[in-house]
């Protein structure tokens, strides 16, 4: 994908707040520190569209960023990092659940999880539920930089192990080196690709 534009559109709590739906959304999810943030700004090429910390919980809001006028990317708060407050924490969950429940124009989560900790019951959790609403998922270890070479097949076995997926489901991704960058590029362009009418032969 070549980036012509990357902007941001609104942050949003409530549906009523959404910009409108026109375009096909790619949100971007998992813990509190993970990368989530980073990760955006290294698929578009941007240093600070989205914004980072070093301090969990900087992203508070549904954030949306309308990429070439052909998609909307979505950085939300992460979970479950001990740190964020409870109230907080509790104004999240019902926030992003009615977004990726009710959003017509969702077509795909991104779960970014750290290569460092094995994908734990949340992430299980969210992939199973993902599932359920038949929401696609790409899955994406990060920080891979900070882990030696020699460990990077053992991490996304053990991940996919954990969240019970193929192994090639696995990207690793390095905000840092930029590994893996144009791989969450390849998945994500063929689900945004309108559905292909069956070709014929005859
Ligand atoms: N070494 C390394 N550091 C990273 C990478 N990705 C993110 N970071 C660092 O991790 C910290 C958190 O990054 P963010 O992108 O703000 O994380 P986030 O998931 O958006 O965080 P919240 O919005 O608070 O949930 C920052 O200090 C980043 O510089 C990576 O791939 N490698
Ligand atoms: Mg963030």
């Amino acid at each position: 994908m070549i980036i012509k534009s990357a902007e941001f559109i609104k942050s949003a709590a409530k549906s009523s707040h959404y910009p409108p739906a026109r375009l096909p959304e790619i949100v971007f999810a998992g813990r509190s520190n993970v990368g989530k943030s980073s990760l955006i700004n290294i698929l578009v090429n941007r240093k600070r569209l989205a914004k980072t910390s070093s301090t969990p919980g900087r992203t508070q809001l549904i954030n949306f960023f309308e990429i070439n006028a052909e998609l909307v990317f979505v950085d939300i708060p992460g979970f479950g990092y001990a740190k964020v407050p409870e109230a907080v924490r509790r104004s999240w969950a019902p926030m992003i659940e009615t977004y990726l429940a009710t959003r017509r124009t969702l077509k795909a989560l991104v779960l970014i999880m750290d290569s460092r900790r094995t994908p734990g019951p949340e992430e299980s959790a969210v992939v199973n539920w993902l599932n359920r609403h038949q929401i696609a998922t790409v899955l994406a270890l990060t920080k891979i930089d900070k882990l030696s070479r020699s460990r990077h097949l053992d991490c996304a076995r053990s991940a996919a192990a954990a969240l019970q997926v193929p192994q090639g489901d696995i990207i690793l991704f390095s905000a840092k080196t930029r590994q893996g960058r144009e791989e969450l590029w390849h998945r994500i362009e063929r689900l945004i690709a309108p559905v292909q009418a069956n070709s014929r032969d005859d």
